[in-house]
């Protein structure tokens, strides 16, 4: 049933500026939005359409995770022990583990294997909310092994109800045989490697992780201009554990996103501000290495830049499978509101996916895709630590 009328429902829309409607309903045409309102003034259009009562529930845009590492092989649970015996994230990547040991994992899997593992990670972020997810690839770090990378991402959207996009992240590090060639890795893997994913379809977005232990800007200047005229959005992981100007690199192309950014400065927040590109903040990251350093979130505000959070979901740095927690730590380490971080998993999630016409608000015209929660208020989703009060989601119209 992809059409049909919910009634009884207490309504967050989501849309810029919208109120909350106390007895509202929403009605789908063929899984999409063709009306949201209060239920008094449902038109008599849709009164052939089969009506579910919502009872009262509140109902809110699924959840948008629009930075996603979801897709590898193993796990990292003994450098966690490490770090719990003192060694740092950057000594541990510094030493070959980090990035390099999910590397070797990923490159050695199937496919058929990458998927399978994936799975149950996305059921964890589908059983509570979440519609829409973004996948990148990254570990891998060859072409072969990058492209399977999208492959399974894209084969997850055929297995369950859900939306996937991916981006082109070859440029997360340096493998051991371009040890000190970051340029020629850049040409000669990261630059082809998007041409062929490219022509075959796999790739919605290109990213990069700017850092000092992985690639600067003059180093991603050539893939980034590649992006730009193959027509691909960019966006970069970029101020995480030091400054390295990225976010302004990032701006001039106009990027969707810039992501972390616990050391952005001011003309960094200035510079992504005049290109309307979106900070998306990662406190599963911040928290899971204990990183003291957080986002300028003042500075972002005040600017009026738009706020996402994500998962940052990776077997490192961010081991989190929960946007609902990750909206928690938004609020208690990061001091968002509770509407900042409703609209952070949201609308702005979308807008940093790429996906905003699409999904992320309740509005005629977009794709419904809206949550059923049992909750008094919908501050308690940003309240609770590790209680899932989801009831039903709803994704292109149909119960998931
Ligand atoms: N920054 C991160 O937090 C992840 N990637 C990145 O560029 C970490 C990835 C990992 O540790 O496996
Ligand atoms: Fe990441």
């Amino acid at each position: 049933m992809t059409s049909g009328v919910w009634t009884n429902a207490r309504i967050l829309t989501m849309a810029e500026g919208a109120e909350p409607i106390a007895a509202g309903a929403v009605a789908v045409e063929r899984g999409r939005i063709a009306w949201v309102g209060a239920e008094a003034d449902l038109p008599p259009d849709f009164s052939d359409l089969p009506v579910t009562d919502c009872q009262g529930r509140w109902l809110l845009p699924s959840f948008v995770d629009c930075h996603t590492h979801l897709v590898f092989a193993g796990n990292r649970a003994r450098e966690f022990e490490m770090r719990l015996d003192g060694a740092s994230y950057e000594e541990i990547a510094r030493a070959g583990g980090g990035i390099a040991s999910t590397v070797r994992n990923t490159a050695a899997a199937t496919e058929d294997q990458l998927v399978a593992e994936a799975l149950p990670r996305l059921d964890a972020l589908l059983s509570e909310g979440t519609s829409s997810i973004e996948i990148k690839s990254g570990y891998g770090l060859s072409i072969e092994a990058e492209i399977a990378m999208l492959r399974a991402a894209r084969r997850l959207a055929g297995l369950r109800p859900v939306r996937i996009t991916t981006s082109w992240l070859a440029a997360h590090a340096t493998p051991p045989a371009y040890k000190g060639r970051n340029a020629d890795y850049i040409a000669e893997v990261a630059i082809p490697g998007l041409e062929a994913a490219h022509a075959a379809g796999l790739v919605d977005a290109v990213d990069a992780f700017c850092e000092r232990i992985a690639f600067t800007p003059d180093e991603l200047r050539p893939l980034f201009d590649r992006a730009r005229s193959l027509g691909l959005p960019v966006k970069l992981h970029a101020e995480q554990l030091s400054n390295s100007n990225g976010s302004a690199f990032a701006a001039g192309y106009g990027a969707l996103s810039v992501d972390h950014i616990e050391y952005l400065d001011a003309d960094g927040v200035a510079a992504i501000r005049a290109s309307g590109t979106v900070a998306v903040l990662l406190p599963g990251a911040t928290y899971a290495i204990r990183e003291t350093q957080h986002p300028p979130v003042a500075a972002l505000r005040a600017a009026g830049v738009p706020m996402a959070l994500a998962t940052d979901l990776n077997p490192g740095s961010s081991p989190l499978a929960s946007l609902l927690l990750t909206m928690n730590l938004g609020a208690t380490l990061f001091r968002l509101t509770v509407a900042e971080c409703l609209a952070a998993t949201t609308r702005e999630a979308a807008r940093a996916a790429g996906l905003l016409p699409e999904t992320g608000t309740i509005e005629p015209g977009k794709s419904a895709d809206f949550t059923l929660w049992d909750i008094g208020s919908p501050a308690e989703l940003v309240y609770w630590i590790g209680f899932r009060p989801a009831h039903t989601r709803i994704f292109r119209g149909e119960i998931a």
